[in-house]
């Protein structure tokens, strides 16, 4: 039979199991060569975006200088962050994607 204290250091354990796991914003980043078009296409594509919304976020690197495309976890931030350099590199566009945590 488990003490008081024992129970406690394994409820410790279990709430530790589930903690989530840390969350990263994918951020789009201005140039002055990659068409506008281009940047649209690719946050469809990349990040399941309507074309209104990626629009919208592609307009609002191009005026601010950066944005988020989504927030996600570790290992998808860093799928989409490669999806989007490749893409760019492939059609030889300029075009800089990164992520930070949150
Ligand atoms: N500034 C680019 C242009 O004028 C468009 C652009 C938008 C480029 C967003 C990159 O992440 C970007 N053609």
């Amino acid at each position: 039979m488990r003490n008081q204290e024992q129970h406690g250091a394994l409820l410790e354990a279990e709430k530790a199991k589930v903690k989530p796991p840390p969350l990263y914003k994918v951020m789009l980043l201005n140039d002055d060569y990659t068409p506008m078009d281009f940047v649209v296409v690719v946050l469809q594509t990349v990040f399941a975006m309507s074309r209104e919304k990626a629009t919208q976020v592609m307009l609002q690197v191009h005026r601010e200088g950066m944005g988020v495309c989504g927030t996600f976890t570790r290992e998808v931030a860093t799928a989409k962050v490669e999806q989007v350099i490749n893409i760019a590199r492939k059609y030889q566009h300029p075009l800089q994607c990164t992520m930070e945590e949150t």
